[in-house]
């Protein structure tokens, strides 16, 4: 009965407890969407049942009040919550994780609060996870560990269990050794190590690949690194990009439904501009939404013509609202949206509608189908998904996706209008540019991206990143 082992930050469910009973509701995220629709697709694949690992959204005594039991069974994923006191939870996550990891590989090395004690609690936690992967694991499973919050885990993981078959993917940007170097040595060297632990070490671009093997060889003496294998001290692992992406038909489907042909109908009618440009990103410094605003605000200061003929929907998701550098960024956007809203709006029309929310799927959908214009324009991102949603959710094949060059979805996405993220005056000539387009070539373009997406989606995703664990661990078996 071989298990796939799912690691990563959140559990694919969000735990809550009320009036004493739990209840389990589906998390939104990149990965947790991803996965899903994964196991759906596939009905587990070559797996007999799928577990996840990961944080438990409330305390262990909470947890204990409401359930007998240490998993939770939902939808054929069993869950195995692992519980961090508040503090250390505290330092490993909004610390260690967000203010170290996630500036400095997103290139906001300014941003980056170095303190011994938040990475003291990362190898803590990434030891706790391994101790909690061994006790579930048994001979044949898989362990696919996800993202920047468990780099030792691999390592740990092999320590532990010799012979197990793991995987690792990073979600976000891997830097150049130019930002690399920024770690203390001691911290940078633990973590390339961790990685190497794998069997297979998976990037969204090649280009992150080939910048995680350069700063291993210049951390580690005596690694070779040939046909997408890396060997250290005789261990050898795959490492080579396996963009992620969406479930494709599944967006493709929900919007050509009925429900959301007018729910769509219903949006247009109320805005009164004619013209819809979207935004949906976590509120987060690195998708850069105040330079976003800005660009926005140029193309309305030097385009008179276009005032009240377009509006542009900021579906902006609340995101790690502790974290002080992500407080500041809330302010100055909600400062400058109601700046410009203030300056160029009218009785009739608001130029920015903002929305401080989640809201779920169909709706989701229903806005990539009704925008005109999708602005994705981060500063980093690793993929950047709701570029790939966009695309799968315009059955109609019109629309302009504007990308930056830095997002990972730029490498596949090649006919968006792609853009610096810094260059305002870019942004903002590539908004009327989209408005003009003609629907001859938005078709041509969304037809080339949505080929695309349709051949390389999440199922495709997944499949070749399992096979090529399985692969690899069958070669260093037979090689040995
Ligand atoms: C990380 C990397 C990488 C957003 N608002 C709502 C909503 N969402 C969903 C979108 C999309 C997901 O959240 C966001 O994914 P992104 O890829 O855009 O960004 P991150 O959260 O930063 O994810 C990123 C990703 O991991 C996967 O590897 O692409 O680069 O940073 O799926 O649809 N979903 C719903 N309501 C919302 O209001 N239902």
């Amino acid at each position: 009965m071989a298990k796939l082992i799912n690691v990563s930050f959140r559990l694919p469910y969000k735990l809550t407890v009320t009036k004493s009973r739990l209840s389990v509701t589906p998390s939104v995220g990149g990965l947790a969407t991803a996965l899903r629709s994964y196991f759906e697709l596939a009905s587990h694949g070559e797996f007999d049942s799928l577990h996840w690992v990961g944080i438990s959204d409330i305390s262990r005594t909470v947890f204990e009040r409401a359930s007998t039991l240490h998993l939770v069974e939902k939808d054929n994923v069993v869950m195995h919550p692992v519980f961090l006191p508040t503090q250390a939870k505290e330092r490993f996550y909004d610390g260690f994780c967000n203010s170290i990891i996630w500036p400095l590989f997103q290139y906001f090395p300014s941003f980056v609060i170095y303190k011994q004690e938040f990475f003291d609690e990362y190898v803590r936690a990434n030891e706790l996870l391994a101790a909690q992967i061994q006790e579930i694991f048994e001979p044949g499973d898989t362990v696919w560990v996800h993202d920047y919050h468990w780099m030792l885990l691999p390592e740990l993981v092999r320590g532990r269990i010799e012979s197990a078959k793991i995987g690792f993917f990073l979600h976000i940007p891997f830097p150049s050794f130019e930002l690399f170097r920024m770690l203390p040595k001691a911290w940078g060297e633990r973590i390339a190590r961790g990685l190497a632990g794998a069997d297979v070490i998976g990037f969204q671009t090649a280009d992150f690949a080939s910048y995680y093997v350069d700063s291993l060889r210049r951390i580690l003496p005596g690694i070779t690194f040939q046909d997408d294998v890396l060997t250290v001290n005789g261990r050898s692992s795959v490492v080579k990009e396996f963009p992620i992406s969406i479930d494709f038909e599944k967006y493709h489907a929900i919007a050509a439904s009925r429900q959301i042909r007018s729910a769509v109908t219903k949006i247009r009618h109320r805005l009164t501009a004619h013209k819809l440009i979207l935004s949906v990103d976590r509120l987060d410094y690195t998708k850069a939404i105040f330079s976003r605003l800005e660009s926005f605000e140029l193309f309305l200061e030097k385009n008179p013509d276009m005032r009240e003929k377009v509006s542009y929907l900021l579906l902006l998701v609340p995101s790690r609202e502790t974290i002080l550098k992500y407080k500041e960024n809330k302010q100055n956007v909600d400062a400058l949206i109601s700046r410009i809203n203030g300056l160029y709006g009218t009785i009739g029309w608001t130029p920015i509608v903002y929305m401080y929310k989640s809201v779920d799927q169909k709706r989701l959908v229903s806005l990539y189908a009704a925008a005109d214009i999708a602005l994705v324009v981060p500063a980093r991102d690793g993929m950047n998904l709701v570029a790939k949603e966009y695309v799968a959710s315009r059955p109609d094949g019109d629309g302009v996706l504007i990308l930056s060059d830095t997002a990972g979805a730029a490498e596949e996405l090649r006919e968006a209008v792609l853009v610096n993220s810094n260059d305002r005056q870019e942004i903002a000539d590539s908004i009327r540019e989209g408005l003009k387009m003609p629907k001859a070539e938005q078709r041509r373009r969304m037809a080339r991206m949505q080929e695309h997406v349709r051949e390389h989606g999440v199922l495709a995703w997944a499949t070749e990143f399992l096979e090529s664990v399985d692969q690899m661990s069958g070669l260093i078996k037979t090689t040995t």
